[in-house]
């Protein structure tokens, strides 16, 4: 959600701090701040807006120091303001930033008034750096008074705290909201992310659930909750191409978007041979896990869930077991019953998704027996919590609306569906065909990709809508709503999306020209019944553009647009008509001159409930 970097250094930190900021600026972007301790005084700037505000007022009245912290914020508590942005300061002495929900910060709040606190912000953020404050009156050291002042929140948190009268050090704490310290020779950095720290250091530990560190420029002291000293495993970035680059392209979505083929290509490598995917594609142990499901549960939010709801299908229709899709926030918070032998799955790019992570603790406490996590972050909580791990190995995706996350996972899923099938009714043609198709992916996909000027001609027609439906049968329904979730995300038009079954249970009352319809029309047995839906929307005056298979034999008139997509196998179908209608709400985002990239009032990595 919100990004978190911090740094302790001989030299000055405000650049590395500042770059780290912009690197994870894409998770969270309402305001943004940094505070930093030089000779003695803790000086702090913020500002509203994105993080070049910041930049520019560091440019015109810079911050010296080595040791400092900065935040890039996602208002949860509180308005997005510069009273609201982190850092916050108690007294003068103590700073923190805060990714993650306090959810007791009312009660904390009224007893820090009593003592004579006052606030100066509506985060719930605040109580955090007047408690440490307040701790710091009856412990002797900064880790000592943070670990007393963990022990009195309740809810989601990573945090950075320092002390002007003890200019050296960083003590971090971390529950349930990601934190990672980085290595550097005689400097040490802290981030939310690996990817912030890259420019300084390709070392990373990550700190587990409940762990509080102090970080000096010679030493990295962990402790776990219960205050015992411990170590975690140092390693390598596994980055190996820079993220923070856009290159060529206008906008990450558009490069990302551009990526598939290669990243498919990636997802594959090794996973296939002999024309069947092999069972280590989900972690070396993963046949042991999987050789007696019948059943699977996928959990996952937002384009995950999409891809999730895709592979119901596959997983029912050509796996034979049997399967339930569900959005994680509703899971976890309903009794659910599980079936014997289940598989507990998670789609999450970040792999920090709060909802998911608890719907994950949850399903493990209901004696799930086994778990799976379908993830593009190595070392996230998803993967360390679950039983194995399918690493989709996208490369960083920085555009808030997903795009190549979701293609990889759709890879990867029915990576999995041909797994489960051959431990149950599959037949080896079918393996063997659907390995074919994965195969065929990333040139498939490259292919699609070349409607990209058509879409952008189309894209014109949808400047001046303010809604538009889009229509889709079997597994081509799930894309529909990916497709529709796109449109609203990146270019705030109004879309929703329908089984086309449906429409006449509602939707078609809405037909009229200035509601554009969006259909995606595979040539498989639905054709059909989809064409019929069509005449059903022709026949009330409505305005469609569809997305058809070249023999689907959809002709284009006054009321039709047609754009023919490249021919493709049922397997990879759903993939391959989800990149024109990518492509068609990036270019609507386009025309309406929308933030492609950081779209208003999204985050990247959902963090918090
Ligand atoms: C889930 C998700 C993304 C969406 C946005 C907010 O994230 O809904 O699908 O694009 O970035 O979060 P994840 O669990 O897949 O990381």
């Amino acid at each position: 959600m919100c990004g978190i970097v911090g740094a302790v250094a001989q030299r000055d930190v405000a650049e590395i701090l500042l770059e780290g900021l912009k690197r994870l600026e894409y998770r969270g972007y309402d305001s943004a701040g940094v505070a930093i301790i030089h000779e003695g005084e803790l000086k702090r700037t913020r500002r509203l807006g994105k993080v070049q505000e910041l930049a520019t007022a560091l440019d015109e009245s810079p911050l010296p120091g080595g040791t400092g912290i900065a935040h890039t914020r996602w208002a949860t508590h509180g308005e997005p303001s510069e009273r609201n942005a982190h850092p916050h300061i108690s007294c003068g002495d103590i700073a923190v930033v805060h990714n993650g929900i306090i959810e007791n910060h009312a009660k904390l709040r009224e007893q820090l008034t009593a003592l004579g606190y006052e606030f100066a912000s509506d985060t719930d953020t605040e109580v955090i750096c007047h408690l440490v404050h307040h701790e710091l009156k009856s412990h002797d050291t900064l880790l000592a008074a943070v670990q007393a002042t963990v022990k009195q929140l309740e809810g989601a948190y990573g945090t950075v705290v320092i002390d002007r009268r003890d200019p050296e050090r960083l003590v971090v704490a971390r529950s349930g909201s990601p934190l990672v310290i980085g290595y550097g020779l005689g400097e040490h950095f802290v981030a939310s992310d690996q990817l912030a720290l890259l420019p300084v250091t390709r070392t990373f530990a990550y700190l587990e659930e409940g762990d509080v560190a102090e970080v000096t420029r010679r030493e990295v002291n962990i402790f776990d909750i219960d205050g015992n000293p411990v170590t975690r495993e140092k390693k390598e970035s596994e980055i190996t191409h820079d993220a923070g680059d856009k290159g060529e392209y206008r906008h990450y979505m558009l490069k990302e978007i551009y990526e598939q083929p290669m990243a498919l290509a990636r997802t594959l490598e090794g996973r296939i041979a002999n024309q069947q995917v092999l069972d280590t594609a989900f972690g070396d142990n993963a046949a042991e896990f999987l050789k007696d499901i019948k059943h699977v549960q996928i959990i996952a939010c937002g384009t995950s869930y999409h891809a999730g709801m895709a592979a119901r299908y596959w997983l029912e229709e050509w796996a034979g077991v049997s399967c339930n899709v569900e959005i994680a926030s509703e899971f976890r918070y309903r009794k659910s019953h599980m079936f014997p032998n289940s598989l507990l799955v998670t789609i999450s790019q970040s792999g920090e998704t709060a909802d998911t992570l608890a719907a994950l603790r949850l399903a493990k406490e209901m004696g799930y027996k086994s778990t799976l996590t379908i993830c593009n972050a190595p070392g996230s909580s998803l993967v360390r919590e679950s039983d194995m791990a399918y690493m989709m190995k996208a490369g960083a995706e920085i555009g808030v609306a997903s795009t190549k996350a979701f293609t990889v996972q759709l890879a990867g899923l029915l990576m999995l569906t041909a797994v489960l099938g051959r431990y149950n009714s599959m037949s080896d043609e079918m393996q063997k065909a659907i390995s074919q198709s994965l195969q065929s992916m990333p040139a498939k996909v490259e292919q699609a990709l070349g409607l990209d000027d058509a879409i952008a001609a189309l894209a014109e027609d949808f400047a001046d809508k303010n809604h538009a439906l889009f229509l889709g049968r079997g597994d081509q329904y799930p894309i529909a709503m990916e497709g529709a979730l796109k449109l609203k995300e990146i270019s705030y038009i109004h879309a929703e999306a329908y089984a086309s079954g449906e429409l006449k249970h509602g939707p078609l009352a809405l037909i009229d020209a200035d509601m554009p319809v969006i259909v995606v029309a595979p040539n498989n047995e639905l054709l059909e019944k989809l064409k019929s839906n069509v005449e059903e929307v022709r026949a009330r005056g409505g305005l469609m553009y569809v997305f058809a298979d070249k023999d689907a034999e959809f002709e284009s008139d006054d009321t039709m647009k047609v754009i023919p997509v490249p021919h493709c196998d049922e397997f990879m179908a759903p993939l391959i008509y989800t990149i024109p209608l990518q492509l068609l709400s990036y270019h609507v985002a386009l025309i309406k001159g929308t933030d492609v990239d950081q779209p208003r009032n999204l985050a990247k990595s959902v963090t918090v409930e």
